[in-house]
């Protein structure tokens, strides 16, 4: 039926995939028109297990970074989120819901504050810069706008801070959640942070220069070997735990803020200005009609989710699967879901339609599960 991802120079390579490929990446998934490894040697379920106890090096410079700087910056920024960043310092990291004029949801990057007026979006999957260049140009405001020569690199697992203290020094243990300094590499100065898509801990570095992006990656490595390093990827188990939610996945412009869990990013009083403040109020106001949930279901392992399955209580449709996968920690599929209200309780029992045309028994959990 198909012949595999055909390559084209539209689908951009990342300064690591010639490292990934000589350590065995075995497919890519396409974000942001660039690739991301999903998969090396080892199964899904192995590098689960791994990336709970060791340490892994993740290509993903997949997370663009779409660069705003300028007298207006602080401006435009605000403008486009409902998260206050009024009180935000330079070296912090904020996860920003970017929401329309309906609070549709447009991304969800990670901002970096660099400066007083210069921003990093690391983008989810879509196309931020264009709208953000729209946004701008429609309001004339003075600011500059580009994708800066920047290539995120993610160590994560345990063993993370050590493989990084001892390739950077013990500076970098009093790196703050959702913090950034900086390291010195091969003569310049690199942007690191703790963050990264896993709940395993780790860091973040956002190399500018992908012409030391194969050196970074080595270095990485070599330092790694002490601890079990081996190279990997966002992990579909660990991620659906974890409650890490995927733009295009569990969120779409169809949805807003507050129902996919984000209403603590959310300013709803009128202390700041931005697009779809006056919808998200109203949603609000009115209450929201479905909200994102965990959903484990039994019957063996299922097939990829390559579109939503329908979640089923009494023969009605209560809401749709979007994400979904084996876990063998807990013996059973594990899942994220919208569902409609009165069947979001924790422990609501629903029936799964999976794509095999089978149905499975399931009940709704918490998130992170
Ligand atoms: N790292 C970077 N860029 C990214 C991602 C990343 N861009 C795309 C995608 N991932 C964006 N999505 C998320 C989702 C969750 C988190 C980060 C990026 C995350 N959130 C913290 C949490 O849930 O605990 C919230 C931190 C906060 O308080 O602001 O980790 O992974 N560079």
């Amino acid at each position: 039926m198909t012949d595999g991802l055909n390559f084209s120079r539209r689908l951009r390579r990342t300064p690591y995939t010639g490292r990934a490929e000589a350590a065995g990446v075995r497919g890519f998934s396409v974000v942001n028109h660039m690739l991301l490894p999903k998969a090396y040697a080892r199964s899904v379920e192995e590098d689960y297990w791994h990336l709970r106890e060791h340490v892994q090096i993740w290509d993903v410079a997949c997370q663009r970074q779409v660069q705003i700087e300028g007298p207006d910056a602080t401006r435009l920024v605000q403008w486009m989120t409902p998260r206050d960043i009024g009180r935000a310092k330079v070296g912090d990291c904020l996860y920003v819901p970017i929401t329309d004029e309906s609070s549709g949801l447009i991304n969800d990057p990670v901002l970096l504050k660099l400066a007083e007026d210069r921003f990093w979006l690391s983008i989810a999957d879509s196309d931020l810069l264009l709208y953000a260049k729209g946004l701008a140009i429609g309001r004339g405001m003075n600011v500059r706008i580009e994708e800066p020569d920047v290539s995120p690199l993610a160590v994560q697992g345990p063993k993370a801070e050590a493989v990084m203290a001892d390739l950077f020094g013990e500076h970098i243990r009093e790196i703050g959640f959702f913090k950034f300094a900086w390291v010195e590499f091969k003569g310049t100065r690199q942007l690191i942070a703790r963050s990264g898509y896993s709940r395993q801990g780790g860091f973040e570095i956002y190399l500018q220069g992908a012409h030391f992006g194969p050196a970074l990656w080595d270095a990485i490595w070599e330092a790694g070997q002490l601890y079990d390093i081996a190279p990997g990827c966002p992990n579909l188990i660990e991620r659906i735990e974890g409650g890490l939610l995927s733009y295009g996945n569990e969120m779409t412009r169809e949805n807003n803020p507050l129902e996919i869990g984000l209403s603590k990013y959310c300013t709803l009083d009128e202390s700041i200005e931005y697009i779809g403040r006056d919808a998200l109020q109203r949603i609000a106001a009115q209450g929201i009609t479905r909200k994102i949930r965990g959903v484990v279901f039994d019957g063996g392992r299922c097939p990829t989710c390559a579109e939503p399955w329908p979640l089923m209580s009494d023969g009605r449709q209560i809401g749709q699967i979007t994400s979904a996968v084996w876990s063998p920690r807990r013996d059973a599929n594990v899942s994220l879901a919208m569902v409609n209200h009165g069947f979001w309780d924790h422990g609501q029992m629903i029936t799964v339609q999976v794509s095999d045309g089978s149905h499975r028994n399931g009940w709704i959990a918490n998130l992170p599960m």
